[in-house]
């Protein structure tokens, strides 16, 4: 089983299961929501669905415009955002890391701060993964860090003061296709938080560091899914909830 064909399985498990005619839906980001997006749009067509997506980012809002051309779609699929749809029935997005708690690691793709905003403005909070991401703790295998967006000018004493006071190290992330550093959709640098102690109290430790001045958001989602599904190396779909 290829770890695309396992991000395939689990967003269309997602998709079958919860979503509903007349659904606002909250797009997560990454590669594994592409299946999820893909699916929607092709159930909107197959049964003469109508839902409203609200994207968790650009990519997202990139998705949810390539399917709703794809699958001829565009007035039964809206594009639309949280100041006319602020209650969302249910959103689906992906992650880098799920501990046995259903706590999540997420920001890989840069995306965390409007995706931790539509996860808490949703009634149901779906993430869908590959088995890589299946995990008991939290950096048991994700080894890129925990994402923090940050205001740029202070990213220098946020870095220090969390090393401080947890240990590990954190690195500015950097673009690849651009010189400097990554700048999110809100303009924002990301701090990624590396070789952090294991079994730490999560909830505590993201509730002191979003009080750092300068912090934005962690990509720390602990106690916000509702339920996991991981597309398995065998073919089948594991649910964690
Ligand atoms: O950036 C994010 O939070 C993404 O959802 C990421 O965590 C999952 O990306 P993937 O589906 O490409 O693995």
């Amino acid at each position: 089983m290829s770890v695309e064909t396992a991000k395939k399985i689990a967003a269309y498990k997602a998709v079958d299961t919860y979503v509903k005619n007349r659904h606002v839906i909250g797009i997560g980001s990454g590669s594994t929501v592409v299946y999820a997006v893909e699916r929607l749009a092709e159930r909107v067509q197959n049964e003469n669905l109508n839902i409203i997506c609200i994207p968790t980012s650009f990519q997202a809002k990139q998705l949810i415009v390539a399917n709703k051309s794809r699958f001829q779609v565009e007035n039964e699929m809206h594009l639309s955002d949280l100041e006319n749809h602020p209650e969302i029935d249910v959103c689906i997005d992906g992650a880098d890391e799920v501990d046995c708690h259903l706590n999540l690691i997420k920001g890989g793709g840069g995306c965390l701060l409007q995706e931790k905003i539509i996860a808490s403005c949703s009634k149901q909070f779906i993430v869908i993964a590959d088995y890589r991401k299946n995990s008991s703790y939290l950096g048991e295998q994700y080894k890129n860090g925990i994402p923090i967006e940050v205001i740029p000018m202070a990213f220098v004493p946020i870095k220090n003061r969390i090393e401080k006071r947890f240990g590990g190290k954190l690195e500015l992330r950097m673009a690849i296709a651009k010189a400097g550093p990554v700048v999110t959709d809100n303009g924002n640098f990301i701090l990624d938080w590396i070789n952090f102690k294991h079994n730490l109290k999560w909830e505590d430790i993201n509730r002191e560091i979003k009080m750092i001045p300068g912090v934005v958001e962690t990509g720390l989602f602990i106690k916000m899914a509702t339920k996991a599904y991981f597309g398995m190396q065998d073919g089948s779909v594991k649910e964690q909830d």
